[in-house]
C-alpha cells in the first residue's frame, strides 16, 4: 500500500488487512492516545479478547508545529530498527517491536500504557519509588551501548551499521534544541521572564560558550555506538518490576555520553522541581534524596557493567589495554556531566521546556527552581572536566539548589 496518513478512522481496516492483529475488524475499537511533539500514536484493542496493541505512525512532518515543518518519514524505520537492535541486546528492557511497515512508516508495539506500567516522567512526579530501575536501565545502556561500539563490533560491520542509522534531520533537532538555541536570543526559546536576569547572566559565560562548542562537536562527530539519543523519562516505562525503553525515533551512531547525560539530567531537572514543591504538609526532601541515589546507583552500575564488558568481551587487541580502558570511563564520566548540563538548560529554557516546571503554580517559587536548573546546567558545563565522581556531583547539586537549608516558608 503506498503512503498515507492514517487516521483513527482508518486504522482498524489497515491492521485487518495487515493480518497481524486478527481478521475481525468489527471487534475493534480505535482511540488516538498520542500527545508527543513528533508522532501519532492509536491504541488498538480487540474486545473480544481485550488484547491491546499501539500502532505509531509517522506523518512527513512534526506533530508539534504542523504541516509546514517537513519532517522525514524515514524515521520511523530508524526507530524500528533501532528497537529491534536495542531488543536483541536488552529484550527485558526495551519495547518489543510486533511489526514495521515500510510504505506507511508504521510501527506496531506491545502496549505498556496498562495499569502496571507508568511513564518514569508521570512517577517522578507523583514521587513515586522505583527500586530497581537505576539497575535496570544501567544494563540496558550498558549492554545496547557496548555490544554497538567498536569494543564489540568489527571495523568493517560497525561502519555498514554506522551509515545505515544515519538520521540527519532528527539529529539536526538535537543540535538545535541542546547546542544552539538556548544560547541565543532565538524566538523558539521559552523563558520564564523571571528568568530573563539569569539567562542573560548565561549568555555572556564565554567558559560555557566554549564547553557547549566541545559537546557539540562531540554529538556531530562521535560515531560511538547505536545511541537512544532522546533517553529521557518520557522515554521510559517503569512498573516495580521492570522498565521498558521506547521512542527511538533520534537513534543514531553517536556518543554514548549523550544517553547517559540526558538521563541523569531528567534526574537533575526532577530534583529542582521537587525543591518548588516542597512544603511542611508536603515534604520532598526524602523524595530528593530517593533522586539523588538513583543517579549515583545509575552511574555507578553503569560504569561497572560496562567496564567488566570491556575487560572481557572487547575484540580489539588494541582496546584491550586497560589504562586505555580507565581513560575511556573517565572521559565517559565528564562527557555525561556535560550533556547532563545541556539538557538541564534545554528543559528548562529551550522549545522543548519540560512540563514538570508547570506543576509548580507559584511563578517565584517556579522561577527559583528553573533557576536551580539553569545554574546546575552551567556549572556542570564549565566544571565537568575537573569532576571525578558522582559524590562531587552530589555535593554539587545539594549545594546549587540549596538542598539543606529549610524551605519551610513556602507554605501554599
Ligand atoms: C521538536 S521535538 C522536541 C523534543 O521532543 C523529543 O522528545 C525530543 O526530546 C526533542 O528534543
Ligand atoms: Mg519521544
Amino acid at each position: 500500500m503506498p503512503y498515507k496518513i492514517l487516521h483513527t478512522a482508518d486504522v482498524a481496516a489497515y491492521i485487518t488487512a495487515l493480518g497481524i492483529f486478527g481478521t475481525d475488524q468489527a471487534c475493534l475499537s480505535i482511540e488516538e492516545i498520542g500527545n508527543g511533539n513528533i508522532n501519532y500514536i492509536f491504541r488498538i484493542k480487540n474486545n473480544n479478547t481485550q488484547k491491546t496493541i499501539i500502532l505509531k505512525q509517522a506523518r512527513p512532518y512534526l506533530r508539534c508545529m504542523g504541516e509546514s515543518r517537513l519532517l522525514t518519514t524515514d524515521r520511523a524505520r530508524i526507530e524500528a530498527e533501532a528497537l529491534k537492535k536495542h531488543g536483541e541486546l536488552c529484550p527485558e528492557h526495551t519495547v518489543k517491536i510486533e511489526h514495521y511497515d515500510h510504505e506507511l512508516a508504521a510501527i506496531f508495539m506491545e502496549d505498556l500504557s496498562s495499569p502496571e506500567y507508568i511513564l518514569l516522567r508521570d512517577g517522578l512526579m507523583q514521587a513515586q519509588i522505583f527500586a530497581h530501575f537505576p539497575a535496570q536501565i544501567a544494563r540496558y545502556m550498558a549492554n545496547t551501548l557496548f555490544y554497538t561500539s567498536d569494543f564489540s563490533c568489527s571495523q568493517q560491520e560497525k561502519k555498514h551499521q554506522v551509515s545505515h542509522f544515519i538520521n540527519p534531520d532528527l539529529c539536526q533537532i538535537t543540535e538545535k534544541l541542546f547546542f544552539t538555541e538556548p544560547y541565543i536570543d532565538s524566538v523558539s526559546n521559552n523563558v520564564n521572564p523571571l528568568l530573563n536576569a539569569t539567562v542573560a547572566d548565561l549568555r555572556r559565560n564565554e567558559v560555557l560558550q566554549m564547553n557547549v562548542a566541545k559537546l557539540k562537536e562531540k554529538f556531530l562527530t562521535q560515531a560511538q555506538a547505536l545511541i537512544h539519543g532522546d533517553l529521557h523519562s518520557g522515554s521510559i516505562f517503569v512498573s516495580h518490576n521492570n522498565t521498558k525503553i521506547i521512542d527511538a525515533e533520534f537513534a543514531f551512531y553517536g556518543p554514548i555520553a549523550f544517553d547517559i547525560g540526558s538521563l541523569i539530567g531528567n534526574f537533575m531537572i526532577n530534583f529542582c522541581v521537587q525543591s518548588g514543591l516542597d512544603t511542611n504538609t508536603d515534604p520532598r526532601k526524602e523524595y530528593q534524596k530517593y533522586l539523588l541515589n538513583s543517579m549515583h546507583t545509575i552511574w555507578q552500575t553503569f560504569h561497572d557493567a560496562f567496564k567488566d564488558l570491556m575487560q572481557r568481551k572487547t575484540t580489539d587487541i588494541t582496546f584491550q589495554h586497560s589504562a586505555y580502558q580507565a581513560y575511556y570511563m573517565d572521559t565517559l564520566f565528564k562527557d555525561m556531566l556535560g550533556f547532563a548540563g545541556t539538557e538541564l538548560i534545554r528543559r528548562t529554557i529551550g522549545a522543548a521546556r519540560s512540563v514538570d516546571f508547570n506543576s509548580i503554580t507559584e511563578p517565584s517559587v517556579c522561577a527559583r527552581s528553573e533557576a536551580y536548573a539553569v545554574k546546575l546546567g552551567e556549572v556542570l558545563i564549565c566544571r565537568a572536566e575537573h569532576l571525578h565522581d558522582m559524590r562531587e556531583l552530589i555535593s554539587l547539586v545539594t549545594e546549587i539548589c540549596q538542598f539543606s537549608q529549610p524551605n519551610r516558608q513556602l507554605n501554599r
